[in-house]
């Protein structure tokens, strides 16, 4: 379980930016991660990189961390994520970068696991119990995420069956259908995919809803699947100088809460992830106290210990979005985790809009208990954590 090698590359995420992958060789294993970005990131988030980028980044850690890693444990999951605390030595891994030390975390992790000859949910949770997420994804959209479309970043569905695969599909078909739907409603449009492969169109926010809410409801009635539509606001992205700012209107944080419980209640959502600014609490806490919908703190938590919190004692929000590199290690993550469940919240592990085929998210999904994994629909690196997802999934039965 000794590491004995390091090694640090430079690889391209899914919008073609650098990231890194990290190797980790045991005298008997051997463990990769790579890092995912994020476009709509929360201020509190773990700094993605240094100064200098991802190649300061990877020179540093040559220097500075390796060295230190190499000879421990593999399996000191603890110790290894301590030290790359003690190596960043910022409150948010501004030195190191925090998409560093996720990559180096969760390789170790791997490594760890491979030593044992388990996959890596095994190793996570111990011995269960595993639970499956149901899957949670992004069929339209805009924001940051693509040019264009609506000032709501994601409009989502999330399908629950039994059988894990045909959930998947179901969300994949409803892709489908929105596409054809929006061939129909814009004929000599040109119309695009944002970041994670949802579809963007030159519509407004509630118009968007809807079109997503009919095509989630006809597939559930072709297929027999149960599908909840949702939505990710990011609206931390649209919130200045103390209002709502939406193409057309403004709204004040209380006029925002009633506009988002009223889409709740008319569309029967089954979650709104950052439907108000991160910094916000009060306001999330009316929102919360109205609704029985999922409310997940994304932006809000960044999957931060201290702020969910801060979030618990407010009554801020009844789920959390987990993301591990926006804390950075494994055990911080852990640890949010830990206390989202003991409090009783929705824990949703959630991809980046930037990613890789890195797969790790599936395994921490099942190993963590998750109600949903958040990782898109369609395009390549999403696949890369659904198909992992079938694959456990075939383990467990
Ligand atoms: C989000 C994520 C993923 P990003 O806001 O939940 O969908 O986007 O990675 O850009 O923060
Ligand atoms: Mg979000």
């Amino acid at each position: 379980m000794i590491i004995k090698d390091i090694f640090l590359r430079r690889v391209l995420d899914s919008r073609g930016n650098p990231t890194v992958e990290a190797d980790i060789t045991t005298g008997s294993s051997f463990g990769r991660a790579a890092a995912p970005a994020g476009a709509s990131t929360g201020t509190h988030e773990a700094q993605a990189w240094p100064e200098g980028g991802v190649a300061a980044a990877i020179e540093l850690a040559r220097q500075d961390l390796v060295p230190q890693l190499l000879g421990l444990s593999a399996e000191e999951q603890v110790q290894v994520d301590t030290l790359l605390h003690e190596v960043d030595g910022t409150a948010n891994f501004s030195h190191i970068g925090g998409n560093m030390a996720v990559a180096v975390s969760l390789a170790t992790a791997r490594a760890a696991a491979a030593s044992q000859g388990i996959p890596l949910y095994r190793y996570v949770a111990g011995m269960g119990p595993y639970e499956l997420p149901a899957p949670m994804g992004n069929v339209l959209g805009g924001g940051a995420h693509a040019v264009g479309g609506t000032d709501i970043q994601e409009f989502l569905v999330t399908s629950f069956d039994d059988d894990v695969s045909r959930a998947i599909e179901a969300n994949a078909a409803v892709h489908r259908a929105v596409g054809a739907a929006l061939r129909e409603h814009f004929p000599d449009t040109a119309l695009g995919k944002g970041d994670e492969g949802a579809w963007v169109a030159p519509l407004e926010n509630v118009a968007a809803l809807e079109l997503v809410v009919e095509a989630a409801r006809r597939v559930s009635e072709e297929t027999g699947v149960d599908i909840r539509p949702g939505m990710d606001l990011a609206a931390s992205e649209f919130y200045h100088n103390g209002k709502y700012v939406y193409k057309d209107r403004s709204l004040t944080p209380e006029e925002q809460v009633n506009f988002v419980a009223s889409l709740i209640e008319d569309y029967d959502l089954y979650s709104v992830e950052d439907p108000l600014d991160q910094d916000d609490f009060e306001s999330w806490a009316a929102l919360t106290a109205k609704t029985k919908a999922l409310v997940i703190g994304d932006d809000l938590y960044v999957t931060n210990v201290e702020r969910l919190q801060k979030g618990l004692e407010l009554g801020a929000t009844n789920a959390i979005l987990i993301k591990p590199n926006q804390i950075g290690t494994l055990t911080d993550t852990l640890n949010t985790v830990a206390l989202a469940r003991e409090a009783g919240l929705a824990t949703v592990i959630s991809h980046r809009s930037g990613e890789t085929n890195d797969d790790a998210i599936a395994h921490l999904g099942v190993a963590f208990g998750c109600h949903a994994i958040k990782t898109g629909t369609v395009g390549g690196e999403r696949i890369a954590k659904l198909n992992e997802l079938v694959r456990i999934a075939g383990e467990l039965t």
